[in-house]
């Protein structure tokens, strides 16, 4: 195992990896912008290094400055969390090459998946079901028109620089093809500086549902099942659940196994997320995902395993510390991403939280860095915390989450915990019957 661990992140995922590492041991380093010094991971680390001014590319993006942090304080690894630079393959390298270990894949399968297309190729060669589409790359108008007349209409345009939904085009007929593919190309151009974009058939009414994977980068890998995260505004994910209320124990083994066997076929290395959307009984993958997420508690709610305590091992040369067969999902698990946001408007609500009051109770789990007299700062992603509820099936989780929710005080600030309040009563979630347009279509009709 690993001497010391650097913590390349803040907020509640910085607090979340600081506590694996403690209950394995393994001394903490946890670095800080000027504006997080009174941070939660800054206090409970053994050790903590400033590395900056509060603007990210200053400090959490800035890659000399945790390598130093390294150096400094003796740290043989770096836990990156999610964001910042999870996914970024120069740093991977970086730290590699001053023989300090990133925790999480090769800097080659980061890169691999970071690129759409060649995410898409590298997935369907492994066997998992893809979108129809494009093979590679679209350049040409001719063989643009050639493609979705083959696949049929509406199709989307993609970057493949792109991803989280950045860059993309509908095209609902021939007319609409030429512009969306100059438009999807250009704004990828400006944006990622790489205009190469793909084409797929587009689904209407999908649900967004993630396999999570964890690879031993030695041939053994294992699924544990799925996370539904179909609610989402603004492809910001909002509630995620697991199981997905629309998959069958029979559904769940299949696409699991096939993504196990994917990522042991890949020798991938880490945790992992494969992302489907899923349509009339069929998965069609769209994007994999190389890091820890945020929602990754409610799969160690369903299946009892630390998520990041499998990324240090695996890390670390040890291994996993389970095989498929010892997995199991038990019961039902809900996460809610209480944002500091007017729960209307959306609009940030930076400031002082005044009085703060968490539930507690069996089945209850609150992953948060604040605390009364934190002042949250302007400069970050406005996250105040993560409450998951587990219960036994989901009738219990959510009577659970209602109980939770009305227990819950954030005073000082706005926060979403109303919006939350309204969604739990819903009798479409209360039946598990949304897509991944229910959300947008129920704040359009619950207008601020
Ligand atoms: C799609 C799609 C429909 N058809 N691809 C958006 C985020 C990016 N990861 C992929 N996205 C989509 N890809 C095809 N072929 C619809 C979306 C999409 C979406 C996906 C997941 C969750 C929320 C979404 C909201 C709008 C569009």
């Amino acid at each position: 195992m690993f001497n010391k661990v650097l913590i390349a992140n803040r907020g509640e995922i910085a607090l979340r990896v600081l506590r694996a590492c403690k209950e394995l041991g393994i001394p903490t380093v946890a670095v800080h912008s000027t504006a997080d010094e009174s941070a939660m991971h800054v206090r409970l680390a053994d050790e903590s290094v400033c590395i900056g001014p509060p603007p990210s590319r200053d400090s959490y993006l800035n890659i000399h400055q945790i390598v130093a942090a390294c150096e400094i304080t003796g740290a043989d690894a770096v836990h990156p969390g999610y964001g910042f630079l999870s996914e970024n393959a120069k740093f991977a390298e970086i730290l590699e090459a001053h023989n300090i270990t990133f925790i999480g894949p090769t800097a080659e399968h980061i890169s691999v998946m970071g690129d759409k297309i060649e995410a898409k190729r590298t997935a369907a060669k492994l066997g998992i079901p893809v979108v129809p589409g494009s093979e590679g790359g679209v350049s040409d108008e001719g063989e643009a028109k050639k493609i979705a007349a083959d696949i049929g209409y509406p199709v989307i345009i993609k970057a493949t620089a792109g991803g989280g939904g950045r860059g993309m085009k509908v095209a609902r007929s021939e007319d609409d093809l030429l512009v969306a593919l100059q438009t999807a190309r250009s704004e990828a151009g400006a944006a990622f500086g790489n205009d190469a974009v793909y084409i797929e058939k587009y689904l209407g009414q999908p649900r967004h549902i993630e396999i999570q994977v964890v690879g031993d980068g030695a041939g053994a890998g294992v699924h544990l099942g799925e996370r539904d995260c179909s609610l989402q505004r603004r492809h910001q994910k909002v509630w995620e659940e697991a199981n997905s209320p629309a998959l069958n124990e029979k559904q769940r083994n299949e696409i699991g196994m096939i993504c196990a066997n994917a990522i042991a076929e890949m020798g991938y290395r880490g945790a992992g997320t494969i992302e489907f959307l899923y349509e009339n009984g069929e998965f069609y993958f769209i994007e994999m995902n190389t890091r820890l997420q945020v929602e990754h508690p409610v799969t160690e709610a369903i299946t009892g395993i630390d998520l990041v305590h499998e990324q240090l091992r695996v890390a670390s040369g040890a291994g996993l510390s389970v095989t498929q067969d010892q997995i199991t999902f038990e019961g039902h698990a809900i996460e809610c991403r209480i944002n500091a946001e007017d729960a209307r408007t959306f609009v940030p609500s930076p400031g002082t939280i005044t009085h703060y009051h968490t539930p507690g109770g069996l089945g209850v789990r609150v992953d948060s860095g604040v605390y009364a007299g934190y002042r949250i700062p302007p400069y970050y992603d406005s996250l105040i915390g993560k409450l998951i509820v587990h219960g036994r099936n989901r009738v219990e989780c959510m009577m659970r989450l209602r109980r939770c929710l009305d227990e819950f005080v954030v005073d000082g600030i706005k926060s979403t915990l109303p919006l939350f309040q309204d969604l739990v009563q819903n009798p479409d979630i209360a039946n598990g019957d949304y897509d991944i347009h229910w959300l947008e279509k129920y704040l359009a009709n619950h207008a601020a």
